[in-house]
């Protein structure tokens, strides 16, 4: 694999993700229409790198899937990644003004209505996450399943719960054990559920589900790891957000309890466990390998 092959992945993640999300956009702009339909195109069209849907495609294939069906999973898995994103930049949260370039859905339209159109773009997901397991002749119990994964991984055991406990951590010093219990949850979940939900869309291989869930729990922390890098290191225009917006809330992160020189380090052995879950599982994929070594050293 060429070492561009990680952008070529998200190339692709991100041509099948963006045409069901605009499609989505369409039919929400429709209804419930007005300025919460606009709102939630407006949040469904910003421009991520779509590492999650690459995520998703990456460990279907790896599993043995090839259908392109595979599409509508790895969007619902966005739209969760959305959702939060438009929550996270709330003045009740983050509070942020830019996201992916561009002025936040709250700043955009208004606080009422960006908090209303996260909630509503949850049971979008789900209806998402339903349509692409019939796409791909999935029976309802696999359904079931992987609706299971992706709502605990967005909920109070994962993404809400890391994200409830960071914002009663602001200001107060964390200890390594605790920043990593916050950093699993809040984005480690959604990605271990995007690498579990490929391999589940792929068949019914429990050592598959088991490998490539490990090496999406790796890789979440990994993420979460290089995000605290590049708030400190990257400017605003690079990560299309505020820069330096930790420091600012006085949010304790692997920067801030290990230095720079460790989370890289730390950074690095996670993407580096992550290659060891996949050779331990017996899975081999170059992409999963190239994705976990782009995980850490992005520049945005
Ligand atoms: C009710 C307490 C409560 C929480 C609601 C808002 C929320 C749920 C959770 C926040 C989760 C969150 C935003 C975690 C940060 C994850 C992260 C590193 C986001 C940036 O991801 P990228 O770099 O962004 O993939 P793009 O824009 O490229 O998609």
């Amino acid at each position: 694999m060429s070492p561009d092959s990680a952008e070529v992945l998200l190339t692709e993640a991100r041509t099948l993700t963006d045409a069901r999300l605009a499609s989505r956009a369409d039919r929400l702009r429709q209804s419930p229409g007005g300025q919460d339909g606009a709102a939630l195109a407006y949040a469904l069209g910003t421009a991520g790198k779509r590492v999650r849907p690459a995520l998703v495609l990456a460990s279907y294939r790896a599993a043995g899937g090839r259908d392109a069906g595979i599409a509508g999973i790895a969007t619902a898995v966005e739209i969760v990644h959305t959702y939060s994103l438009v929550h996270d930049d709330l003045p009740c949260m983050d509070d942020d003004d830019q996201r992916r370039g561009r002025p936040t859905t709250h700043v955009q339209f208004d606080v009422p209505i960006a908090t209303r159109a996260g909630f509503a773009l949850v049971p979008v997901a789900v209806e998402e996450l339903a349509d692409g397991a019939e796409e791909l002749g999935l029976d309802s119990g696999r359904l079931g399943r992987m609706g299971r994964i992706l709502l605990e991984a967005s909920g109070i055991r994962g993404m809400v719960g890391g994200q409830w406990l960071d914002l009663e951590a602001e200001g107060r010093d964390l200890g390594l054990a605790e920043l990593v219990e916050i950093h699993r949850r809040k984005t480690g979940a959604l990605i271990e559920a995007a690498c579990a939900l490929g391999a589940l869309a792929a068949g019914d291989d429990e050592s598959m589900l088991a490998t490539l869930t490990a090496y999406g729990r790796e890789i979440g922390l990994a993420f979460q790891i290089a995000d605290d890098l590049l708030d400190a290191t990257a400017t605003t225009e690079e990560l299309g957000k505020t820069a330096g917006r930790d420091a600012t809330l006085a949010k304790a992160t692997y920067v801030s309890v290990l230095g720079q020189d460790g989370a890289r380090r730390e950074a690095l052995r996670h993407a580096q466990a992550a290659g060891t879950a996949l050779e331990a599982g017996g899975v081999q994929s170059e992409t999963l390998l190239t994705l976990a070594g782009y995980i850490v050293k992005r520049r945005s």
